[in-house]
């Protein structure tokens, strides 16, 4: 399909700022690794500071790239299937939002004035330049949400009876989920936060803040996720070579992330005083909800490929995984794909894991976390914005891809890091290593009173699958600017591969409607974070009562 050189020019900007900023972020990824071993047993190295590295690591990597590409990923979906493209000044406004959060966000991180980490809980307070910078690039990434309703409005009008494409489907719920969580955050950083950087409030209620953070941070990974899942239902099934065995399973899948997404925040906060056990059961209980869509995801995309591996000609019971195009270079998708798949498998264990309240206090604030969500947002989140991002730019501006062989097995050497990686934190995790601590300044300083012996191993581990990692993003990183600023072949143009369905089931309209969905989706909301807001309310601030020292919850709450 063609589409016009303005539309061009956004989403190529939107896919290539954030990847060039990448190489700050992964560079301090190394770093943390480097630290974490005790390589290096100091505060700071290249005069940065250990948390403002972790914190440029967290903010480029977790925050700016997965929102820049889920909005040109977004342009792309909705372009490409309702054949029509957004409104040009629309798409400047939210691009030009966006990047001027990411420069006050940026200035404020590199001049070391807001080392908070990408959750910025107080009491660690940041220059409110970090905090506006971060409610600009949300408020940007807002405005296409609307913009795409409209088309999505008119398209219907035209096809009445037409079932709405699961990506264009996949992309709306995407950022309705997105839109809902971030008014919580939106509150949290213009009523309590800034107020309270720019000293016009003496103090800040940690607890609320904390509360509304995750109103927005869980919904948050599926924010990262869910253009992932786009790619696995709607991308994946046709370059493996078969079908999407069910598309009703996706809308399922996709609407229940809906409905299920928001209301689990609470499982980040276990060891939270002020929230009492039923509130955290009732989240836990929700969170294993949230866990099904993936289930179902799981069980759809490997009948795909195994319909697949049969059509390429598979024989016997697992013959279908030989005869998938692991390493085709004409279809280097799928190993993108296909590796964030395997990942995933061991993150959403992990996820499952974590979300059991008694299990979550071996777990919480260890290693085990990062182990955990680097196969998650390192995973098949990653691995997609990379896949699709050098795909879509080449595609669209005509141009070959430079170093094809390299781009087809750098998901393979990134996975083969990222286990390793990820099997040394959780290692690590288990016998009581930190997060977020500079462990080569102490723990892992043999000079030190508080040297542990025992965590040398699980840190070495993770060094070398940090190195392997490294490598490998820097390897994607040389061929995708090799391939921005090599010489233009064609006039190019947005075609995405298209997976048909295997069993496409008709209409059914409960399926093909947001209404219901969104009414579930509110409903559950109250139930889950009236009860949370409320016990926050009555257990924080200076008429708190008093905490049982022994159990994360308030003693007037065990009276009653
Ligand atoms: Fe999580 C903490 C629970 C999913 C990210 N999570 C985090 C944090 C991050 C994060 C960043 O309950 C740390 C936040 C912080 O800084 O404090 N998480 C879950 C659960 C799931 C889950 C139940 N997390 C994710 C995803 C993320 C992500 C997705 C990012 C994208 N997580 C937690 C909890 C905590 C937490 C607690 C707080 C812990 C604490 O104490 O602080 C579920 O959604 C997971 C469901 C997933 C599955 C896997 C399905 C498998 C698939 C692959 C199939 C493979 C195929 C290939 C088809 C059930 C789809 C086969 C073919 C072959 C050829 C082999």
């Amino acid at each position: 399909m063609q589409v016009t050189k303005s539309f061009k020019k956004i989403v190529f900007l939107e896919l290539a700022i954030p990847l060039a900023l990448l190489v700050i972020g992964i560079y301090h990824g190394l770093m943390q690794t480097i630290y974490r071993a005790g390589v290096l047993q100091q505060t700071s190295f290249a005069k940065l500071d250990y948390y403002q590295g972790l914190t440029l690591h967290g903010v480029i990597n977790a925050l700016v790239l997965t929102t820049f590409f889920a909005v040109a990923f977004g342009h792309v979906t909705m372009t490409f299937y309702l054949k029509r493209e957004p409104n040009k000044k629309l798409m400047w406004t939210s691009f030009i939002l966006m990047v001027t959060g990411v420069v006050l966000a940026a200035w404020a991180m590199l001049a070391g004035k807001a080392s908070v980490l990408y959750t910025f809980y107080p009491p660690l307070k940041a220059h409110p330049c970090f905090y506006l910078g971060a409610a600009l690039l949300i408020v940007g990434s807002w405005i296409p949400l609307f913009d795409w309703a409209r088309m999505y409005n008119s398209w219907k009008k035209e096809n009445p009876r037409t079932k709405t494409p699961l990506a264009v489907l996949g992309t709306l719920i995407n950022f309705i989920i997105w839109f809902v969580c971030t008014l919580a955050v939106a509150y949290e950083v213009l009523v309590l936060l800034v107020p309270w950087s720019l000293g016009w409030t003496d103090t800040v209620n940690v607890n609320l803040a904390r509360t509304l953070f995750w109103f927005f941070g869980h919904a948050l990974v599926y924010f990262w996720l869910l253009p992932a899942y786009i790619m696995f239902y709607t991308i994946l099934p046709k370059i493996a070579g078969g079908k999407l065995y069910s598309d009703l399973a996706g809308r399922v899948a996709l609407f229940l992330f809906l409905i299920f997404s928001i209301p689990v925040g609470v499982h980040h906060q276990y060891s939270d005083p002020t929230i009492t056990q039923g509130v955290k059961f009732l989240h836990g209980m929700l969170t294993y909800g949230v866990a099904i869509p993936s289930f179902i995801t799981a069980f759809t995309i490997a009948a795909s490929l195994e319909y697949a591996g049969r059509q390429n000609g598979a024989k016997g019971l697992f013959g279908w995984m030989g005869k998938l195009p692991w390493f085709d270079q004409n279809r280097f998708l799928f190993s993108y794909f296909i590796c964030g798949l395997i990942l995933f498998v061991f993150g959403g264990v992990t996820g499952i894991v974590n979300s059991s309240y008694s299990l979550n206090s071996v777990v919480h604030n260890t290693a085990w976390l990062p182990g955990h969500f680097h196969m998650t947002v390192a995973g098949p989140v990653f691995l997609g914005i990379a896949g699709m991002s050098i795909y879509i730019f080449a595609g669209m501006s005509g141009r070959k891809i430079k170093m094809p062989k390299i781009v087809t097995i750098v998901p393979y050497l990134w996975m083969f890091g990222m286990l390793i990686f990820s099997f040394g934190m959780s290692w690590g995790g288990l016998r009581g290593e930190p997060r977020r601590t500079n462990l080569g300044t102490t723990y892992l300083n043999p000079d030190h009173e508080l040297f542990r012996s025992d965590w040398v191993p699980t840190t070495l581990i993770a060094l070398l699958g940090g190195i392997i990692m490294f490598i490998a993003g820097m390897l994607f990183i040389i061929a995708f600017f090799s391939t921005v600023f090599s010489k233009k072949q064609t006039e190019g143009v947005l075609e995405i591969p298209v997976s048909e369905a295997y069993h496409d089931e008709k209409r059914v309209a409960i399926f093909d409607r947001f209404k219901p969905w969104l009414i579930a989706m509110v409903a559950v909301l109250l139930v889950a974070y009236i009860p949370a807001l409320l016990n926050v309310n009555e257990n924080s601030g200076p008429k708190a009562p008093r905490f049982n020292i022994d159990n994360p919850v308030p003693e007037v709450s065990v009276k009653k």
